[in-house]
């Protein structure tokens, strides 16, 4: 079979990112910014940079510069080094997240849960997240404040995902684990949000929208790239492929004809992509070597409404 597609990057597509940025095309964070939402339009991953502000001073730098995915390597952070990693590996509640998407792993995630199982675990989670940024900077509270300032400019309020007064959850913090060509194999993250045993949760709505997988690069070494094909596959291509209610994980041989960025995760990126696209993140080249990351999705969930989960 092969996959039914919707492609979505601006052509030619190097040549577009080697231009001056377009803002409108350049930051899918926009895309939730607007409404009625251009759906299908959403152009390449972005990666915004990070400048850690110092907290003392009460500034709070998000630089909305957006970067080519190129030059998203090369955006160092000059508070990086502040966003430790040893509170994750440290961490009392560190778990291992077992065979689909192996990783380490601090907070809770929807992905194959009855939707009640899943709110339990980020009710629990919410109590201990916030130590992963003891002694660092809180990296979800200044996105937290900065997007929600942005999300009000046009009417809407950027909260968490909620069922009957109970909350999913804020972020995870995870490194992958998985060997051979992907760490993470292809998958979307549209379809999980279709699980029956959620069918009462709000993200199901909102799926029906752009999807912003919205990450922070803590550490990485090399390897670790994020490779993100041009496609969106259709409900038929997952029901053939048995993955309706996973997306994931897609075959390789069925992806090699199809156009493919690769954006090189640099310490210190806050990188956005849209999730109903298939994408895998490479298996470092050395795996004694971690590549962390905090991690969360959003999407409009109407025209006054944007939610994220995780
Ligand atoms: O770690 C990344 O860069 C992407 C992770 C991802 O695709 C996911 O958690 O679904
Ligand atoms: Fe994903």
């Amino acid at each position: 079979m092969v996959l039914r597609l919707r492609a979505f990057f601006p052509k030619p597509r190097i040549e577009r990112y080697r231009r001056p940025v377009n803002h409108k095309n350049r930051c899918i964070l926009l895309l939730l910014l607007q409404f009625p939402l251009p759906v299908n339009k959403v152009p390449s991953a972005s990666s915004l940079s990070v400048r850690g502000g110092d907290d003392n001073h009460g500034q709070e730098e998000w630089i909305r510069k957006r970067k080519t995915a190129q030059d998203a390597a090369a955006t160092r952070v000059i508070t990086g080094q502040r966003f430790s990693s040893k509170n994750f590996r440290t961490h009392p509640d560190l778990y291992f997240r077992e065979s689909d998407a192996p990783a380490n792993y601090v907070g809770a995630f929807h992905f194959g849960k009855s939707l009640q199982h899943y709110l339990n675990e980020a009710a629990a989670a919410d109590q201990v997240l916030d130590t992963l940024f003891e002694d660092t900077q809180h990296l979800w509270s200044k996105f937290f404040r900065w997007f929600s300032r942005e999300a009000e400019k046009s009417d809407s309020v950027f909260r968490a995902a909620e069922y009957e007064n109970q909350k999913a959850s804020r972020f995870v913090m995870r490194s992958w684990q998985g060997c051979g060509d992907y760490a993470l194999k292809p998958h979307e993250d549209a379809a999980q949000c279709k699980a029956p045993e959620q069918s009462d949760f709000e993200i199901q709505k909102a799926a029906d929208n752009a999807i912003v997988a919205c990450n922070v690069c803590i550490e990485n070494s090399p390897g670790g790239n994020l490779h993100y094909w041009n496609i969106i596959p259709d409900d038929a291509s997952r029901l053939e492929l048995e993955i309706s209610v996973t997306g994931s994980p897609y075959p390789l041989d069925m992806l090699t004809d199809i156009d493919k960025q690769v954006v090189r995760i640099g310490v210190g990126d806050i990188y956005c992509f849209n999730g109903k696209a298939v994408h895998a993140v490479e298996a470092l080249a050395d795996h004694r070597k971690s590549r962390s990351t905090i991690s969360f999705l959003m999407a409009r969930r109407d025209k006054n409404t944007i939610i994220h989960w995780t």
